[in-house]
């Protein structure tokens, strides 16, 4: 009947320690004044906004915190963000609802993960669409932002085999597929080419078509697992697409395709109810034309949560 009986459940995380840019601490507000509660009742979604989770801000963050954590800056805060997030997201699929986590910078999705691992007995996949792989670790960064490493958290990689919340992997390496990749550091590319994890770059894109891509990416995630997070990071499409990211890179996924691999994950769902989680993050209105991104990120949402042309 083209509607699906999901209840979701909007989170807020407005974080922006883990990026270099201000302004996607804003990412929340701008994907509800984008109207997300609209595109969701679209799709059929029976949804609540539970508002924003309380973040550290920059300005109130001490110096010597800054320092603490060597080379991935502010990673102190961002872990206890991290762990109030899953948190709420593991309580969330506890309520029966599936978590909707709108950044905020890609450090929130660490929440998101290990918040959807938690109760999940056969573990869960992950399917990350990205520009980027975020596959650093505190030790290979070039930049010391932690949006460029969740993934790599996830996997309790490198020196987040030390960090508490992180020492227990949330996803396995073999149910983790990413997709739509075209910009990877030297070691993170190395660490990525040693690992489990499924790579399909643009160029996989290009040659087989998003479709064929996203269906091996939904099978290989699912694998064996209770259920897969979907982590979208808004600059995996095309920066003329969408201006408001603050680390575009060109040549990505035009608008159709995005929404043709978010409606395929929405009509698996359909037959299997294996969304257990999705983050929509990086959106920053500060950079942005119109809140254009925003308004993109509300429209895959609802996609993803199974918005029907027909
Ligand atoms: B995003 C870079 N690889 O680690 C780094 O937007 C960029 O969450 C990371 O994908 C981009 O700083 C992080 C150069
Ligand atoms: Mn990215
Ligand atoms: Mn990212
Ligand atoms: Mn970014």
């Amino acid at each position: 009947d083209g509607t699906i009986a999901r209840t979701v459940r909007v989170l807020g995380a407005p974080l922006d320690l883990g990026a270099n840019r201000r302004g996607v601490d804003m990412g929340p507000s701008a994907i509800r004044y984008a109207d997300i509660e609209a595109e969701l009742a679209a799709a059929g979604v029976d949804c609540t906004d539970a508002g924003d989770l309380d973040v550290p801000r920059l300005e109130t963050s001490s110096a010597a915190s800054r320092e603490s954590t060597g080379n991935a800056k502010y990673l102190d805060e961002i872990g206890r963000v991290t762990e109030t997030l899953a948190t709420e997201v593991a309580g969330t699929i506890d309520d029966g609802a599936v978590p909707l986590v709108l950044g905020g910078d890609h450090a929130v999705a660490m929440g998101s993960m290990f918040g959807a691992a938690r109760n999940a007995e056969d573990g869960i996949g992950v399917i990350w669409f990205d520009a980027h792989g975020d596959y650093n670790t505190p030790e290979t960064s070039p930049s010391g932002n932690v949006h460029g490493m969740p993934l790599a958290a996830a996997h309790g990689r490198g020196e987040f085999a030390d960090v508490e919340w992180a020492e227990t992997p949330a996803v396995s390496e073999e149910n983790t597929v990413l997709v739509g990749i075209r910009s990877l550091d030297d070691e993170e590319r190395a660490a990525l080419r040693e690992s489990e994890a499924t790579v399909f770059t643009m160029r996989e894109i290009d040659e087989r078509g998003i479709t064929a891509v996203v269906e091996d990416a939904l099978e290989i995630a699912t694998d064996g697992v209770d259920g897969i997070h979907v982590s979208l990071d808004l600059d995996w499409l095309d920066p003329t697409v969408v201006p408001g990211v603050g680390t575009p890179v060109r040549g990505g996924v035009n608008y159709r395709e995005a929404h043709a691999a978010l409606e395929l994950v929405a009509e698996r769902d359909r037959e299997a109810e294996l969304l257990r989680s999705i983050d929509v993050v990086e959106v920053n209105p500060i950079l942005d034309r119109d809140n254009r991104t925003a308004e993109v990120a509300a429209e895959l949402a609802a996609s993803a949560f199974g918005k029907r042309i027909l």
